[in-house]
């Protein structure tokens, strides 16, 4: 985190000296949503204040510093494009990139763009009410500021509100908890340690292995298995890069022309046509390649039950013939779609399992009962314990908005609008809620593209239009319900037309106890930037802008 103390004096002042505190936008978070939207409205010149609840920048790549943290999406990908130089200019070292590294990363954009003034740390916005009569924002924060701004930007990321069950006897325990999450900055001392993980989404299997090499022995406990399938990650020569670089708009544009906005080969053909050479031939190939290209071996593998039972078919064989003990492998191989709750990428996850260190505790013979001081109980016996990871997930898209008090129109609360599920217009704009916009908000592309390119997508919209109403001098913009309905039923119609509803998972809510059951992201991050910028060239068709 070097280099954030160091600013405080004069990210205070800024924010301090304009204007007793009335903004012309306050941007809620610093992660790469926050940054991006920072520069981009003061090089527009407006007076933005953003509200950062870590001591840096970097959002979910500040706060989720467990062993093995590591992106799923290709470091040249998973990168800004809105700078030329930038993006030529910075080199990463491996094909994912880890925690640290995009850590790095994103100090390095607040530096180079002089981002960290406009921004003050370590605090947490409470609440946000739309004045009426002004048409602009009073945002108030857990430390008591309190200030103005025309507009609200909710840059607060779309897996931020971590998840933690509600474990009878948590707080007797009395080793060390620690939420994958949330992990301690000076890390967690594991070595010799008996360690308990509970959770086997992303989080849990990228932790697992990590724990695995240094604990005295790790209990990893799960409820539901996963399919992961390995990262292949290695090494990223120059060499390598530099082809990349040497036509990195031509790339950026082919991996925006897919439905996920990553660049991948989706096979040009049906699993259901392929004979069993075939699909072996193919899934061993982008199995080899690593990552989540491998869903996409056969075009139809998130549009038909019986096509994406091939794929899982070949990733439960793999199961089996990974782990050695065949009861271990039944009960680590899931028996669900695969995909629709969100494909994992490991190294070595499977593996992990044949280390004579680690056990893993099936919840579905017995859950979790009661935590005590020494340990958990499940199905009647303690497991000593020292440490617990609990890499249980997070309130997904809605949960970081819905934990602000954000009051619209009317002083209708955002919590009583959503309670039958979130709606909104092209995922960044609520009816009622006047000049707000949230960044790959509910029914955007979101966690179903390569969230930076939708970040930035979403950035430069939101630019766009607040240019548009100062040229204008338009005062307010707000969807209206008309539009926002419209565009709550298209994101369904295009989600019933493919197999991801069909599972529970966190992308309809189903991880967290009476959440609405909706599906959240849009599927379609072409469909989704036509969509926007012919709104915009229409001159905003949907909204009112007064
Ligand atoms: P996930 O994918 O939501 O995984 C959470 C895990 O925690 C999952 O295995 C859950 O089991 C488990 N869990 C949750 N509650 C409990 C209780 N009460 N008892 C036992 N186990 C529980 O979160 P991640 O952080 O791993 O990943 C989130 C996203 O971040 C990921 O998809 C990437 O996009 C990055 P369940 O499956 O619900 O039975």
């Amino acid at each position: 985190m070097a280099g954030n103390g160091q600013s405080t004096a004069t990210q205070t002042r800024e924010i301090e000296t304009a204007d007793g505190l009335d903004f012309d936008a306050v941007v809620v978070g610093a992660g790469f949503a926050g940054l991006y939207m920072l520069h981009k409205l003061r090089s527009a010149g407006l007076k933005v204040c953003v509200f950062e609840s870590g001591k840096g920048v970097g959002g979910t790549w500040y706060w989720n510093r467990y062993p093995g943290a590591r992106c799923d999406v290709p470091s040249m990908e998973y990168s800004y494009q809105f700078d030329p130089d930038l993006q030529q200019e910075w080199e990463w070292t491996e094909r994912y990139a880890s925690q640290g590294e995009i850590l790095k990363y994103l100090e390095h954009v607040a530096d180079r763009f002089d981002l960290r003034r406009g921004i003050r740390f370590e605090t947490t916005v409470k609440t946000a009410r739309f004045d009426e009569a002004a048409g602009s924002w009073v945002v108030e924060t857990e430390g008591g500021d309190r200030v103005s701004a025309q507009f609200l930007i909710m840059a607060t990321g779309c897996l931020s509100a971590r998840y933690t069950p509600d474990f009878e006897g948590m707080e007797a325990f009395e080793g060390m908890v620690c939420h994958t999450g949330k992990w301690p900055e000076a890390g967690v001392d594991t070595a010799g340690k008996r360690v308990g993980v509970i959770g086997t989404g992303s989080s849990g299997i990228q932790v697992t292995p990590m724990l695995a090499r240094d604990a005295e022995h790790l209990f990893v406990l799960q409820r539901s298995p996963a399919y992961s399938v390995p990262s292949q990650n290695r090494p990223l020569g120059s060499e390598e890069q530099n082809e990349i670089k040497a036509r990195y708009g031509e790339f950026r544009a082919e991996a925006k022309r897919n439905r996920a906005g990553i660049m991948y080969v989706l096979g040009e053909n049906s699993a259901l046509d392929a004979d069993g050479q075939e699909l072996q031939r193919e899934y061993e190939k982008t199995w080899d390649v690593g990552g989540l290209g491998f869903t996409a071996a056969f075009r139809d593998i998130f549009d038909s039950v019986e096509a994406n039972k091939t794929a899982a078919d070949f990733v439960r064989d793999k199961i089996a013939y990974i782990v050695r003990d065949p009861a271990v492998a039944e009960a680590l191989t899931p028996h669900t779609l695969i995909g629709c709750k969100r494909l994992c990428v490991d190294a070595n996850y499977f593996d992990t399992f044949n280390r004579s260190n680690v056990t893993l505790v099936d919840l579905r013979k017995g859950p979790i009962e009661r935590f005590t001081k020494t340990g958990i109980v499940v199905a009647g016996t303690e497991i000593p314990l020292d440490v617990i990871v609990l890499a249980t997930g997070f309130d997904a898209i809605t949960g970081a908005l819905l934990r602000i008090d954000i009051r619209g129109r009317g002083g209708i609360e955002l919590k009583q609008k959503w309670a039958e599920g979130p709606g909104t217009y092209l995922g960044h704009s609520i009816a009622g809620f006047p000049n707000m916009f949230a960044i790959t908000g509910p029914c955007s592309p979101s966690v179903l593209s390569n969230l930076v390119p939708s970040i930035e997508q979403d950035v430069d919209w939101i630019g766009d239009c607040i240019g548009y109403m100062r040229e204008r001098g338009r005062q307010v913009v707000e969807a209206t319900p008309e539009a926002e309905a419209g565009w709550v039923a298209h994101v369904n119609d295009v989600a019933q037309r493919t197999i991801y509803p069909l599972e529970d998972s966190w992308y309809v809510g189903a991880n967290i106890p009476g959440k609405p059951r909706v599906f959240l992201p849009y599927i379609g991050f072409p469909d989704y930037v036509e969509r926007c910028t012919e709104v915009a060239d229409r001159g905003y068709t949907g909204y009112v802008l007064t």
